[in-house]
C-alpha cells in the first residue's frame, strides 16, 4: 500500500549531487533505506534528450534493486516510455487529470498544491499523493514560493485525512518533527541527504525525527 508508514522521499538530479557521482549517491541512499526516489533535472547543466534518457534507466534499475518506487518529475513522457512507477507534477504541468489518463491507473500520480482547494482538485484529478512546500526556506528550488510552514499541512490533513501528504522544503532532521506532526505522512528532501557526509547516517536521523522513532 502506498504511505502505509511515513516515509523518507529522496529526490535528486545530477545538479544536486555537489561533485558525487549522481548513481553512487543514489546507491548509497537506496542501502541506507530511502522510501521513495524521484528523478529530478534541472538546473543549468541539466541532462536532456539520449543521456537523461539513459541515465534515468540507470537510476531506475537502481531503485527496482531495493524494490524502492521510482518517480520521474514534470516529464510524463519520459516516465511512460520507460515505465517509470509515476509521476510527479506542479501546478503549472500539464493538468493532473490529462497526466492521470496518460499514465494509466496503475501509476503513482504526484501533485505540488498549495492549499486545500488545490489538494481537493488533485485529489478529485486521481493523484496518489500531494506534496506541499515549502516548509522552510530552501536554496534549491530557485522559483520556490516563500516559506509556508506547516499549517497548510495540518488544514490538508484534517479536511482529507486519507491523502498522503509530502512535506517538502528546507526539511532536515532536525525540523522534520513539526512536519510529521502536521500530518504528513513522508518527507521529502534534497539537499539535506545529497549533501550529507553521511548518507546512512542522515537517514537514520530522519527514521528518528518521525513520532519519537517510530520506523520511517
Ligand atoms: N519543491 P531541499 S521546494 C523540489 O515547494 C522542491 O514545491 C519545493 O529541496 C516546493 O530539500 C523544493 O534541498 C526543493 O530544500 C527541496
Amino acid at each position: 500500500m502506498l504511505f502505509d508508514k511515513p516515509s523518507l522521499y529522496f529526490i535528486m538530479g545530477t545538479e544536486n549531487c555537489g561533485g558525487k557521482e549522481p548513481l553512487v549517491l543514489l546507491g548509497e541512499a537506496l542501502e541506507g533505506g530511502i522510501d521513495w526516489f524521484q528523478l529530478r533535472e534541472k538546473g543549468n547543466g541539466a541532462l536532456t534528450d539520449s543521456a537523461l534518457e539513459t541515465f534515468a534507466k540507470e537510476c531506475q534499475a537502481l531503485c527496482q534493486a531495493y524494490s524502492v518506487p521510482f518517480i520521474i518529475n514534470d516529464d510524463v513522457e519520459l516516465a511512460c516510455r520507460i515505465d517509470a512507477d509515476g509521476v510527479h507534477v506542479g501546478q503549472d504541468d500539464m493538468n493532473c487529470a490529462e497526466v492521470r489518463r496518460r499514465i494509466g491507473e496503475d501509476k503513482i500520480l504526484g501533485v505540488s498544491v498549495h492549499s486545500v482547494v488545490e489538494a481537493e482538485r488533485a485529489k478529485v484529478a486521481g493523484a496518489g499523493y500531494v506534496g506541499m512546500g515549502p516548509v522552510y526556506g530552501t536554496q534549491t528550488k530557485s522559483d520556490a514560493k516563500k516559506p509556508a510552514g506547516t499549517e497548510g499541512i495540518r488544514s490538508v490533513s484534517l479536511q482529507y485525512p486519507e491523502l498522503p501528504i509530502v512535506g517538502i522544503g528546507g526539511i532536515t532532521p532536525e525540523n522534520a518533527g513539526a512536519v510529521w506532526e502536521a500530518g504528513a505522512s513522508s518527507v521529502a528532501v534534497i539537499s539535506s541527504l545529497a549533501q550529507a557526509d553521511n548518507i546512512k547516517g542522515q537517514i537514520q536521523r530522519f527514521r528518528l525525527s518521525c513520532k519519537g522513532g517510530a520506523p520511517v
